[in-house]
């Protein structure tokens, strides 16, 4: 581990007041979940635009959901790794501490962090395709595939932003007004390109915050990121936490 860019972290983190984390598949990857790039991500297997969009769910609703019920059982086997729970404990720590995920898993809840702004939905939860209705269900596996809504036994979907879907408007706006408050931008386990996600680092930087990213691989954001951590979030997250409890003491 680079421990002169950890403590470099840990010092930009010492001054911070309102610190942001916007985290990505890469962070819940060391508790056994597949992220969707790569050389092992989902869509090496799968192609995304037959699972992950609006299209995919009215050709072949039963096939998306066979999908998304192995994706539960995953899930529903790991538990948070050192690198969400680094995460829940600093909401404690900063005087503003707010946490964007792209991720579905639900991990970071787990974890213990509260108010997490979940950006692209959650994995256990149920949406009607016709009343909008959400509900959450955690059973695995679902007893009856494709689910219906109980009340009015329209198709059930998974509250999942597909793409070319909006995200939730109160969400997004939330995460862009955090992120252009911040002093310090966390960025960890993301490859940065799926929008408008990959757009708050960005928006973080241009209004004057430090950004670091914590990833094992360089990403678009490299170039404008201020520290840049190569390896896994589970042990850099608990490296920078030491050195930050240290640095307080001092
Ligand atoms: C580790 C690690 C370890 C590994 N530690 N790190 C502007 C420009 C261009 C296109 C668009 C744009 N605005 C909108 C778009 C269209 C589209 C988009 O962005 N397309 C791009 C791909 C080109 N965006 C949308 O459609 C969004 N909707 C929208 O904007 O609506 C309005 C609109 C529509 C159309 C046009 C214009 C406007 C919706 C996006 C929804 C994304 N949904 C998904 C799938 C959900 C399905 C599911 O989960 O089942 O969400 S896509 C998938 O990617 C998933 C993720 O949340 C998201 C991001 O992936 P993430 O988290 O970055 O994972 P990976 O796998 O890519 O990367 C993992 C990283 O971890 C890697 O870098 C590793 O190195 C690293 N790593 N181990 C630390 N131990």
């Amino acid at each position: 581990m680079d421990e002169d860019n950890v403590g470099a972290a840990a010092e930009l983190l010492r001054g911070a007041e309102r610190v942001v984390a916007l985290t990505g598949a890469g962070i819940s990857a060391e508790s056994g979940v597949p992220t969707f790039r790569g050389q092992d991500g989902l869509w090496k297997t799968y192609r995304a635009q037959e699972l992950a969009t609006p299209e995919a769910f009215r050709a072949d609703p039963t096939l998306v959901w066979e999908w998304y019920e192995w994706r539960r059982g995953r899930v529903a086997a790991v538990e948070p790794n050192p690198g969400h729970r680094i995460l829940a404990r600093w909401a404690a720590v900063f005087r503003s501490f707010t946490l964007i995920t792209q991720n579905v898993d639900g991990l970071h809840a787990r974890a213990g962090s509260v108010d997490v702004l979940e950006l692209h939905g959650n994995i256990w939860k149920l949406r009607c395709t016709a009343e909008g209705t959400v509900v959450e269900d955690r059973r695995h596996p679902l007893p009856k595939l494709p689910p219906h809504c109980s009340s009015c036994g329209a198709l059930l979907r998974p509250h999942i932003v597909w793409f070319g879907e909006s995200l939730d408007g109160p969400t997004i706006t939330r995460a862009f007004a955090a992120s252009q408050a911040s002093n310090v931008m966390l960025v960890i386990g993301t490859s940065a390109v799926v929008h408008p996600a990959a757009s708050l680092p960005f928006t973080a930087a241009g209004s004057g915050a430090r950004v670091i990213e914590i990833n094992p691989e360089p990403t678009p954001l490299t170039a404008t990121a201020h520290l840049s951590l190569r390896g896994q979030a589970g042990l850099i997250l608990p490296a920078i936490d030491e050195r930050l409890g240290t640095l307080r003491q001092a």
